[in-house]
């Protein structure tokens, strides 16, 4: 029998895009906290697991691997029945990577958490009214990548679903997401809110980030 463990807490936006992925391929997992509060992901023990000393983590036969992108990719392509969540088609696994790259390096890096670790880390408590603008062009390309389809990268729910998921229900934190604005995304975020597993994999730890987020004074400064 496969005994996987993750590493991380709840809060942590790519933990829940792992969550989302383990629920919805039916695995069996542990997870153990490594909570970034108080500091454990800095620990002799866990840096011999993840140098880069990042939440989640994946625990796999005694092998470790990190970052949320490549944990999914790799539960799906090795527990997966089938390859929906992340498809073998050259064309469509394109698209599908291209979704969670942009989770990487923009949505979840230059929307979230460029802002998130100084607040909750190092109370810096001002936001440039600048970096609200780009939260708000993250949820219109999102909007864009939602032109024709019902899902993030094509009509089957994949892996860039979950990655994205748990970033935007995070970025509501700072701002709303106007449903007259965003007709599309606002639909989408219901699709994934109906999923069975969503509400433990990733409701109550967005909850948990974004009420961390609103106990802080925020200011946005010009
Ligand atoms: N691209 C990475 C980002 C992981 C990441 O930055 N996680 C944050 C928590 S949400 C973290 O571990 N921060 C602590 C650190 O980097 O030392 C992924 O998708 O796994």
């Amino acid at each position: 029998m496969v005994r996987l463990t993750l590493y991380g807490m709840e809060a942590s936006p790519p933990v829940r895009a792992c969550l989302l992925s383990l629920k919805a391929l039916d695995l069996l997992f542990d997870i153990k906290q490594v909570n970034l509060l108080e500091k454990e992901h800095l620990s002799e023990e866990y840096l011999k697991k993840n140098p880069q000393h990042t939440v989640p983590t994946l625990e796999d036969d005694g092998h470790f691997i990190w970052d949320s992108h490549a944990i999914m990719a790799y539960l799906v392509s090795k527990y997966g029945k089938d390859d929906t969540l992340y498809p073998k088609d050259l064309l469509k696994r394109a698209v599908v990577d291209q979704r969670l790259h942009f989770d990487t390096g923009v949505a979840f890096e230059r929307g979230l958490r460029s802002i998130t670790e100084p607040l909750l880390f190092r109370n810096q408590t001002e936001i440039p009214q600048h970096h609200i603008d780009v939260i708000v062009d993250i949820y219109n390309f999102l909007e864009t990548f939602l032109m024709d389809t019902i899902y993030m990268a094509g009509n089957q729910l994949t892996i860039a679903d979950f990655s994205l998921i748990s970033t935007v229900t995070s970025l509501v934190a700072y701002k709303d997401i106007d449903g007259t604005k965003f007709p599309k995304l606002t639909s989408w975020i219901k699709r994934m809110e109906s999923l069975p597993y969503y509400q433990e994999s990733n409701g109550n730890g967005a909850n948990k980030l974004v009420a961390m987020v609103k106990s802080k004074s925020i200011t946005i400064v010009p």
